[in-house]
């Protein structure tokens, strides 16, 4: 098949979610398309079956604004017109969901490419309450051939908020298991926690729904009572807060800044739980990361997260801002070798359920089951 994918190119996980889909796909032979506005970040070198598009705009002043979307969709109908795509999957439906519409639309009525939407969070539960967005991404939902969302929570959300005509396909996410495994990394251990400490680490983009300051509030509550430290991975709007508690909570020499970074395997692999505080996350990839590398997760109960990390055997959930409880969770653990390993252990075969190449053949099966649909038929 021919598949074109639509993702953000920048740090997050629906932006790994798209693009290991696609190097995967590519790997069996399909040919796959990014049109994007920006190299993904997780794209790697040269892989066969492979094209790039990138969307570059001109400002125009006297317009006031760049007109990136349009040019995005112009640049979808381009690609799939020219390369005769079968398939148009886009990651999020604002805006691609509605960028792949009017691709369509500039294509014509006779074109055969077929819109999968995936939805990853952000677009339904956060720019879904805004009144004023909330027509438009049910537009961008109505008019694509199928939707997926990546837990059973979202799919919930989704329906309560837009009551969509066709039903909403589950398709969880998945994790490279062979590149997310526990990395020998003794050596930088040993750089960052010289005496043994124990090691707590956050990786997110630091926006407001990460709840930084409970991840703060956990660390110092677990540093008060044994010797720990604290690496934060990742940036974003909260970074300079965290800094700021950091020295407010007086543990500032024992938290680690690390800001964007490639190596996430080896960086999850030094943590010895991730701290996961978010009030809201559609599925928390980054929890199943740390799982596939035997790290157990503390965090909240908050949307997906109880999809994948099982409170009481891979991990600890508690209601969200209930801090005292997730450092009471990850004292449990740190203190007790003979637990943390069954919990690691357990995080590492839960990971295992949400392997790439299973997730991969669910998705291909759908796009085979879209190609081979005739027009107009009922939802899939
Ligand atoms: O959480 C973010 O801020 C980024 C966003 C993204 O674009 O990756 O994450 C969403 O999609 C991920 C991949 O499906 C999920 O693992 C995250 O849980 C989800 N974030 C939220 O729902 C807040």
């Amino acid at each position: 098949m021919k598949i074109g994918i639509s993702c953000y190119a920048t740090l997050g996980g629906s932006g790994a979610v798209a693009t290991e889909l696609g190097k995967a796909l590519a790997a069996r032979g399909h040919e796959v398309h990014f049109i994007v506005s920006g190299i993904p970040f997780r794209l790697g070198l040269f892989q066969d079956n492979i094209y790039v598009h990138e969307v570059e705009t001109a400002m125009y002043p006297v317009l006031r604004s760049s007109p990136l979307d349009l040019a995005l969709a112009a640049k979808m109908a381009d690609v799939a017109g020219q390369f005769e795509l079968d398939i148009l999957h886009v990651h999020y439906a604002m805006p691609y969901a509605v960028c792949a519409f009017l691709a369509r639309e500039i294509l014509g009525g006779d074109h055969p490419v077929r819109i999968v939407t995936t939805l990853h969070g952000t677009d339904i539960t956060v720019l879904g309450q805004d009144p004023l967005l909330r027509d438009i991404i049910r537009l961008g939902i109505e008019k694509s051939d199928v939707v997926t969302a990546v837990s059973q929570s979202l799919i919930d959300q989704t329906n309560e908020l837009f009551e969509p005509r066709c039903p909403i396909r589950k398709i969880h996410n998945f994790v490279d298991l062979d590149l997310f495994s526990k990395a020998d990394v003794r050596h930088l251990r040993a750089k960052i926690a010289p005496d043994g400490e124990r090691i707590l680490l956050h990786m997110s983009n630091f926006r407001e729904v990460k709840r930084i300051p409970d991840v703060m509030a956990i660390f110092a509550s677990v540093r008060k009572e044994i010797p720990a430290k604290l690496l934060l991975v990742g940036e974003g709007p909260e970074l300079d807060h965290a800094r700021k508690l950091s020295e407010q909570m007086c543990v500032a020499r024992d938290v680690h800044f690390l800001g964007k970074r490639d190596e996430v395997a080896a960086l999850l692999s030094l943590g010895d739980v991730l701290l996961l505080p978010s009030s809201k996350e559609s599925f928390g990839l980054v929890a199943l990361e740390a799982m596939a590398c035997s790290v157990p997760v503390v965090g909240s109960d908050a949307g997906g997260i109880p999809e994948v990390v099982e409170d009481g055997v891979s991990g600890f959930l508690s209601p969200v801002g209930d801090v005292d409880s997730m450092a009471a969770n990850a004292l449990r653990l740190l203190r007790d070798d003979a637990l943390w390993q069954q919990f690691s252990q357990a995080a590492r075969r839960r990971a295992q359920t949400f392997s790439l190449d299973d997730k991969v053949s669910q998705y291909e099966a759908l796009y085979e089951r879209l190609v081979a649909r005739r027009e107009g038929a009922p939802c899939l």
